[in-house]
């Protein structure tokens, strides 16, 4: 599995679902009596969950540990620090999970140790994602030969798009070709994507998605309505994969079409929509769609969703980016987010940024470190401590695409 973002969801009861999702994920593994799982990074939604998710996700991996399945994991591009100060590293001192991350540099080069999985003896090894795809770097050091040379059956997880994969909405997506993980292992468990997908690229088989266990934000519970996780079986030289969706909640899309209607009678529209659907127990998101006569303050949504609600609904979303009224043409585009204008700008004066020997190419470099630069003082920190926290996660990023010693230089001269 991948992508679980144990923590997820400002709401209650999404946060809540995605948190049932991997506890019945878990129930199924123990059943079906896995050998191990594996998680392909975002594991936990951020780095330093919440005492409460911590404690869901440790009681649930000790009872991995009673039943004797051991759980390999990569770090993703929301639970990876640069610090290295992840909850995956204090469950894993518990002897919770491992990381099969663990390395050495020789000569430039990265030379993975990976570990053995005692009882089936395949060999899993794997690089995490981190923050704005910096992974890149170590793709390009990873001694590929070395893994390849490797006897036996072999897994390798990474928490990556990958380039020839790229399709739709994804193409501005930091990528790496598949050409960067190493070739003929039995399978790659890949993380990253939220929408699920096998595929066979020539010398690589089974390189496997599972997508998020449960959607991460409303676009993905519009497309994906769920998630879920595979149950791969290996006998005789034959991997037999398995999707599992996991459903908790149902999600019930209702599509509610306003050209030319009056703002007081959108309650009705909904009312028609939702009394063909049994709504017991379900997320329902109201897409809203068309130009209503009138003002997007005048629709009662209060009233719409108490009445959704007296029907059985759990949780009511809506989606009104697609309602156009006579006061804006449009009320919110949503590709002209922040990001993208800051983005924007730095494509713009791009060239006359020079750094010497980056590593990483200059749009994602100044994005990236500006990500590090303007992290939040988290509530109760104190100011000494997040002072040193930014100032260590700059000097590890800088020093990751080869610029601190050029730093030291212009200061000693
Ligand atoms: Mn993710």
């Amino acid at each position: 599995m991948a992508d679980i973002h144990l923590g997820g969801w400002r709401e209650d009861t999404l946060r809540e679902i995605g948190i049932k999702t991997f506890e019945k994920a878990i129930d199924i593994s123990i059943q079906e009596n896995v050998d191990f799982i594996i998680v392909s990074g975002d594991f936990f939604d951020s780095s330093n969950p919440t005492i409460e998710v911590m404690v869901k996700a440790a009681k649930k991996l000790y009872e991995l540990k009673l039943n004797e399945i051991p759980v390999y994991v990569i770090e993703g591009s929301h639970d990876f620090s640069p610090t290295g100060r992840t909850i995956l590293k204090v469950f894993q001192e518990a002897g919770l999970l491992k990381r099969v991350t663990a390395g050495e540099e020789i000569d430039d080069r990265l030379l993975l140790k990976g570990t053995v999985d005692e009882k089936t003896k395949i060999k899993i090894y794997g690089i995490s994602g981190t923050r704005r795809s910096l992974e890149k770097a170590d793709y390009s050091r990873l001694d590929r030969d070395a893994l390849e040379n490797q006897e036996g059956d072999k897994i390798f997880l990474f928490h990556s798009a990958i380039e020839e994969l790229k399709s739709g909405n994804l193409y501005q997506m930091e990528s790496i070709p598949i050409s960067f993980l190493p070739k003929g292992f039995l399978y790659y468990a890949g993380g990253h994507i939220h929408e699920k997908g096998e595929y066979e690229l020539g010398e690589y088989k089974n390189v496997v998605f599972p997508g998020a266990l449960f959607p991460n934000n409303l676009d993905e519970l519009l497309n994906f309505k769920g998630g879920g996780f595979y149950l791969v079986e290996y006998k005789n030289e034959i991997i037999n994969k398995k999707y599992t969706p996991i459903i908790i909640a149902p999600v019930i899309l209702l599509d509610i079409h306003l050209d030319g209607i009056h703002p007081i009678n959108i309650e009705e529209k909904v009312r028609d929509v939702s009394d063909k659907n049994n709504l017991k127990d379900s997320i329902v998101i109201l897409k809203f769609k068309g130009k209503i006569e009138g003002k997007l303050s005048d629709i009662n949504f209060k009233k719409i969703n108490s009445y959704l609600e007296n029907k059985g609904a759990l949780l009511i979303k809506r989606d009104t980016r697609d309602i156009k009224t006579n006061e804006f043409r449009e009320i919110k585009n949503s590709s002209f987010t922040k990001e993208k204008l800051e983005e924007d700008v730095i494509v713009r004066h791009k060239d006359q940024i020079k750094i010497k020997e980056c590593q990483t190419e200059i749009v994602s470099f100044v994005k990236a470190f500006m990500t590090i630069l303007s992290k939040e003082k988290k509530e109760g920190e104190k100011k000494d401590d997040y002072t040193k926290v930014v100032l260590s996660e700059s000097i590890v990023y800088l020093s990751k695409n080869n610029l601190l010693e050029e730093l030291d230089e212009t200061n000693s001269t």
